[in-house]
């Protein structure tokens, strides 16, 4: 892949649409313009003109040509903006295609460019793909707050008091009888547990970035009719999964999309696990359904507290199998507008059952999920209103090493070893470095921006 090629995108989503953009970035921006459009246009100025492929009129729309730097790339750019659908854009890229020098975009190529020519950094440029992407409004909010560099201000600052320390620790090393005060009063120490507080903030609002940005996957398991796809229909607001009080009726998974407290969730359904499946049908969507619950972040594990639940001993050491002891688990004690199965009320008091958080629902009164709600919140971990930024694991993973290297800093400082002290706070701001693209390389940037939308 190479800057200096020009290249060109259809920018808008493909399919049935009023308009689609094409987009080219680079030198021959110009001769973009002066091929298709047949004019040489002045800058930020739009004309309404026909799209030639050769002398054949392809489309007519608005050109518009924004000079480097002061375009998204930061390089000469013109667009296109033709009519949508899934023909016209694509006779209009072919045609800006046949011009020398102009070949397809990669994805995320436009952004890349953004962030290369110093256009956005590197939180701003992955914020762009967040927020096309966002699956809550919260999620869209966080990734405009990257996008405006919130994220990239906040990690500044910590970088910026680094330095400050660094700078004194090697003006001490340098001049050790002119820096006394500075360590004599072990304000040294004081001030990398002061950072590393920051650190830590920092990290717990990446964190919180990242869940708004990836969702959260929640599978619903359980016997066989008690009551899962009712609990998912009830959460979607209509009617997606079948529901009978047939035993084995949800044979494949269905997924659907919803928020609970800001957060995109994603909510699945599942085949009841039983060891005896009615057909091979049921038993393909239990495998699918154990398939699922490798992959969930909370498990809802659904008893049908009014019935007997021979099964339900059997579910659990069966998901205990596939997770461990280590799941977010929930149990569910689904049907509680019925009267209470004395069995199994007994069952779920026993040490297997009573160590999870048990919460009664009921799918058949109109605040049977109220409570279920407020604990799905909980468990997912609330997310402020403000503040948020959205976050990459990379991110998390960045700041992590950042606050380890400040903490082997303190100890290189408890050891009286200024030098390694100094190392370490170097290789502390080196990962900060990563995460706003100060220091980056070819291969992180090929990771991050293969994920983006081509066009972007
Ligand atoms: N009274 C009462 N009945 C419920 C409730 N939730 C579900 N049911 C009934 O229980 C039966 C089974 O419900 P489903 O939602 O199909 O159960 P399931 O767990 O998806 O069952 P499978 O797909 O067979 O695994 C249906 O007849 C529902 O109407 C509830 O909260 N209260
Ligand atoms: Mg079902």
């Amino acid at each position: 892949m190479s800057c200096e090629d020009t290249i060109a995108a259809i920018a808008t989503a493909p399919g049935r649409g009023g308009i689609a953009i094409i987009r080219v970035s680079g030198s021959k921006a110009l001769d973009v313009a002066k091929n298709v459009c047949h004019i040489i246009p002045e800058a930020r100025k739009a004309y309404f003109r026909k799209f030639y492929d050769g002398q054949s009129i392809v489309d007519e729309g608005v050109l518009l040509y924004f000079p480097g730097p002061n375009s998204y790339t930061g390089e000469d750019t013109v667009e296109l903006q033709g009519h949508g659908g899934n023909v016209a854009p694509q006779r209009v890229l072919s045609s800006v295609l046949k011009i020398a020098g102009v070949r397809q975009a990669e994805p995320g190529e436009f952004t890349r460019r953004a962030f290369l020519n110093g256009k956005m950094d590197l939180t701003a440029a992955e914020a762009v793909e967040d927020l096309i992407s966002a699956g809550s409004e919260s999620a869209a909010k966080a990734a405009l707050s990257s996008l405006e560099g919130e994220f990239a201000a906040k990690l500044n600052t910590l970088t910026d008091k680094l330095t400050t320390f660094r700078m004194r620790l090697e003006g001490c090393l340098d001049f050790p009888e002119e820096h006394e005060d500075f360590f004599d009063s072990g304000k040294a120490a004081d001030d990398l547990h002061d950072l590393i507080a920051i650190a830590d903030e920092s990290l717990t609002t990446a964190k919180q970035g990242v869940k708004l940005n990836e969702g959260a996957r929640i599978v619903l398991a359980g016997s066989p009719n008690a009551g899962k796809s009712s609990l998912l229909n009830a959460l979607a607001g209509e009617e997606r999964a079948i529901v009978t009080n047939i035993p084995g009726t949800t044979r494949d998974i269905l997924s659907i999309n919803i928020e609970i407290g800001g957060i995109p969730v994603t909510i699945t359904d599942t085949a009841g696990i039983r060891d005896t499946p009615s057909d091979e049908i049921e038993a393909i969507g239990i495998k699918r359904a154990i398939e699922m619950l490798k992959k969930a972040d909370l498990v809802l594990l659904m008893v049908d507290a009014s019935s007997p639940a021979p099964e339900a001993e059997h579910t659990l050491k069966r998901l205990k199998e596939i997770f461990g002891d280590n799941t977010n688990l929930l149990l569910i004690k689904s049907k509680s507008d019925l009267p209470e199965n004395k069995e199994t009320a007994k069952l779920l008091n026993n040490p297997d059952f009573s160590q999870y958080k048990q919460i009664s629902s009921s799918t058949k009164n109109p605040t049977g999920l109220d409570n279920l709600r407020a604990e799905l919140k909980k468990a997912l971990g609330e997310i402020p209103a403000e503040g948020v930024f959205s976050a990459r694991r990379r991110h998390v993973n960045a700041i992590k090493e950042t606050i380890d290297a400040l903490h082997r800093s303190i100890e290189m400082l408890d050891l009286g070893d200024l030098v390694l002290c100094a190392r370490e706070i170097a290789i502390a701001q080196d990962h900060l470095g990563t995460i706003t693209g100060k220091v980056t390389s070819d291969d992180i940037l090929g990771k991050i921006f293969s994920t983006f939308c081509i066009g972007k």
